[in-house]
């Protein structure tokens, strides 16, 4: 039996509900860092948090300001394409809702591209990017978040591969159209559904794309 069929035994063993792990996946308690790229010089006194494209109200917000918006908190499983998951994270941050109540989505907005440092996106339908578990999250585990990890905002998108977690996030644009963000337009899925395995589009592939 191979390392992938074992999984649900392992966590059987840890009391683990083996339904929670999605197809292909495995199970870590590390916490990996994966992005493209190198970590980004972060200026605090002129990081600001901005949303434009189809939206009633352009904001610009500082960190503190950003940080002062109404929070709450969420315990989730996350699921990278590279095939680890990792249960139980906690975050605490502003929920996209939040964030949506503030900028008022115009009628026609269909998706949204999440922008970070260095130019990074991910897209995502928006009634995708306003499911209720969604945060801007700048806590992990009761802590501030790490650089790594994608201080001083990263956002968290639980029911999708984590790479739509857009980690360094400096707001993001509502369009009328999908399209796709980095590692979308390097061959990952438009939509990324780990239940369903959606992780490249095109004919499947031997080998995950590499990453620096
Ligand atoms: N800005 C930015 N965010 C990113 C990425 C990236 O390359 N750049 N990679 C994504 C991918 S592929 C994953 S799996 C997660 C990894 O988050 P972690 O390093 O906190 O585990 O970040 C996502 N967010
Ligand atoms: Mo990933």
């Amino acid at each position: 039996m191979g390392f992938f069929d074992r999984q649900p035994q392992e966590l059987e063993k840890r009391g683990l509900d083996p339904a929670r792990l999605p197809p292909g996946q495995y199970f870590t308690e590390r916490f990996p860092v994966l992005h493209v790229g190198v970590v980004p010089d972060i200026d605090v006194a002129t990081w600001d948090f901005t949303v434009d494209g189809l939206v009633g109200r352009e904001p610009r917000w500082s960190l503190d300001e950003f940080k002062a918006l109404p929070s709450a908190e969420l315990t989730t499983d996350i699921h990278c394409v590279t095939k680890w998951s990792k249960f139980d994270t906690e975050w605490r941050g502003v929920p996209t809702t939040e964030v949506a109540k503030l900028v008022e989505p115009l009628p026609e907005a269909t998706h949204v591209l999440v922008r970070a440092e260095h130019g990074f996106t991910a897209n995502l339908p928006l009634e995708d990017f306003l499911r209720e578990d969604n945060l801007f999250a700048y806590e992990y585990g009761g802590e501030e978040l790490e650089l790594d990890h994608g201080w001083p905002v990263r956002l968290v998108v639980p029911h999708l591969y984590f790479w739509k977690s857009v980690k360094w996030t400096r707001g993001f644009t509502l369009l009328d159209h999908d399209e796709p963000g980095f590692w979308e337009r390097n061959g990952y899925h438009m939509y990324g559904d780990p239940f369903q395995e959606q992780r490249y589009w095109g004919p499947p592939r031997p080998t995950t794309p590499s990453k620096s």
